[in-house]
């Protein structure tokens, strides 16, 4: 394998020079660990999601700071008076700075606003968001909170704060408003919806508004850039400089850039060639009885854009199409849970289970079932594992901001196998184009390619899967954090450098 542009080593040198005296801060809703108290022991687990998966490596190259709200049942135990506590636990790198949130800040602020209004309404899934006044207020004052620790945390030092995601858009605002000296930057993990949905939100103004108080948001696809700058034109009247990327509020610049993320394709590439893996496949075979079957895979959080109920029912399409394949291929669907107090979320669970008794019981015999569900937190080794046993693996997403189940599936196939059936509608599929690309509503041609998967030569699978571990590999997390950092600091530096008199 060739070097590829952008290492862990390259990442540091950049953001030595780059950052210089600015001390790096992280902000998020989730924590890259979790305490948790188990018989009195206090644990940590890694939480599953893409975001922390992507900035972790990043924070463990430059120090820092990272604030996060600390929802683990072990966490006061693990920080010290002023909420601290450094890691990775096994090798210390950076700070994680705890916030702490009440039952019911939680429940506005995350289950409310973030994950039943902001998610749906940025996401084309056709799951109605729910606007509630008291959830509104309680995201601005929870986006408060956190303005505080962070502005407690800079304490009057040059500082260059990194915002993710949509659980915080109002931060940027309010910490410019106590600090303007500080550069602020935000990466929006989700996509930003067309103008004509976005203005369905009650608070379309004060989302816009605190989201201008960045120096540099980031989206990781083109679209998702046009699609803000056109709400912040229409609904603020803002001037947008399109071939500048820049979005002028308030005359304040915001620079709006696409910046695709990626996942640690060397790390990735070199867990999937060890031995535990390899032990851990031969365990999985034996248990599961995969042997001479074909094995496709899906591994999400069940969420209802990820358009698991088309999956499955696909699945059902291409063994009533192809019925040689009963008994002869097993579809493995991994993840965990999430977000299951929300109604939307209950109603996938029961949807998800009604179609698998359907499929499973059509299909199914004494000794054998299509459809294997493992709705649980399964061990990394674990996932790794069925990655490297799948023959085929699904990301049907109805709408995703990048989905690194397809990269991460691409990082581990160092063997060039594995066929990738990917929906055009996530950002992956920008620039994963060697996938079986295939539109997850269209239940007859997504049956067709897992068709098309099963059949498929092995010198084709291995063009194409080697083909998309180049681009993986060259656009991998380093290129991702590198880009966003830079241009963070450049455009902040920029926008505070005195202006001479003449
Ligand atoms: C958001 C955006 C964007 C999944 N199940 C388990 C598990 N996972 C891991 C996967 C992957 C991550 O979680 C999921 O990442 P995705 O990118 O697919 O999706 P979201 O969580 O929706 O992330 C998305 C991302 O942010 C980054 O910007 O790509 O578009 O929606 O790493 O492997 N991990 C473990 N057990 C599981 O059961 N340990």
């Amino acid at each position: 394998m060739t070097e590829p542009t952008w290492t862990r080593e390259r990442l540091q040198r950049l953001v030595l020079r780059e950052v210089g005296d600015y001390r790096i801060i992280v902000v998020s809703n989730r924590q890259p660990y979790i305490h948790e108290l188990v018989e009195g022991q206090l644990q940590y687990a890694f939480p599953s999601g893409g975001l922390t998966t992507a900035i972790d490596p990043l924070m463990q190259e430059c120090g820092g700071t990272w604030v996060a709200y600390g929802g683990g049942k072990g966490d006061r135990y693990a920080v010290d008076e002023k909420n601290r506590i450094m890691v990775p636990p096994d090798d210390p790198a950076y700070t994680l700075r705890l916030v702490w949130l009440t039952e019911q800040e939680e429940q506005g602020y995350y289950y409310g606003f973030s994950n039943a209004a902001l998610w749906p309404l940025s996401h084309n899934a056709f799951i109605e968001p729910v606007f509630e006044q008291t959830d509104w207020e309680t995201y601005q004052s929870v986006n408060q909170e956190f303005a505080r620790q962070v502005i407690d945390e800079i304490d009057g030092r040059p500082a260059a704060v990194f915002i993710q995601d949509y659980h915080l858009a109002l931060l940027s605002r309010m910490l410019r408003e106590a600090d303007p000296d500080v550069i602020i930057g935000q990466f929006w993990h989700i996509p930003w919806p067309s103008y004509e949905i976005f203005r369905i939100c009650p608070w379309q103004d004060e989302l816009l508004n605190g989201l201008l108080g960045n120096d540099m948001l980031g989206f990781h696809i083109g679209d998702h850039c046009d699609n803000f700058m056109e709400a912040a034109s229409r609904i603020l009247g803002s001037r947008v400089h399109q071939e500048y990327s820049l979005v002028y509020h308030r005359s304040e610049p915001t620079l709006v850039r696409p910046f695709p993320i990626s996942v640690d394709f060397d790390q990735i590439d070199a867990d999937a060639r060890s031995s535990e893996v390899t032990d851990e496949m031969g365990r999985l075979t034996d248990e599961m009885d995969l042997g001479s079957k074909l094995v496709g895979l899906g591994i999400d959080r069940i969420d209802y854009t990820k358009g698991i109920p088309h999956r499955i029912r696909a699945i059902g399409r291409f063994l009533e199409f192809h019925p040689e394949y009963i008994g002869r291929m097993v579809f493995i669907q991994a993840g965990v849970m999430s977000r299951i107090n929300i109604n939307a979320y209950q109603q996938l669970a029961e949807q998800i289970e009604t179609l698998l008794e359907e499929v499973n019981g059509r299909f199914g015999t004494d000794n054998w079932q299509p459809i294997i569900y493992m709705p649980t937190d399964l061990p990394v080794v674990t996932l790794m594992a069925l990655r490297r046993l799948a023959r085929f693996c699904v990301v049907s997403s109805l709408h995703d901001g990048m989905n690194l189940v397809a990269k991460e599936y691409v990082a581990s196939r160092f063997d060039e196998d594995g066929v990738l059936i990917l929906s055009p509608f996530t950002g992956a599929a920008h620039e994963l184009t060697e996938a079986l690309i295939v539109n997850p509503y269209a239940v007859e041609q997504f049956a067709e390619a897992i068709y098309h998967a099963a059949v498929m030569p092995a010198e084709e699978r291995r063009d194409r899967m080697a083909a998309m571990r180049a681009v993986v590999q060259e656009n991998n997390i380093y290129k991702w954090a590198a880009r966003s950092l830079v241009d963070m600091m450049q455009v902040g530096r920029r926008a505070r450098r005195p202006i001479r008199s003449f």
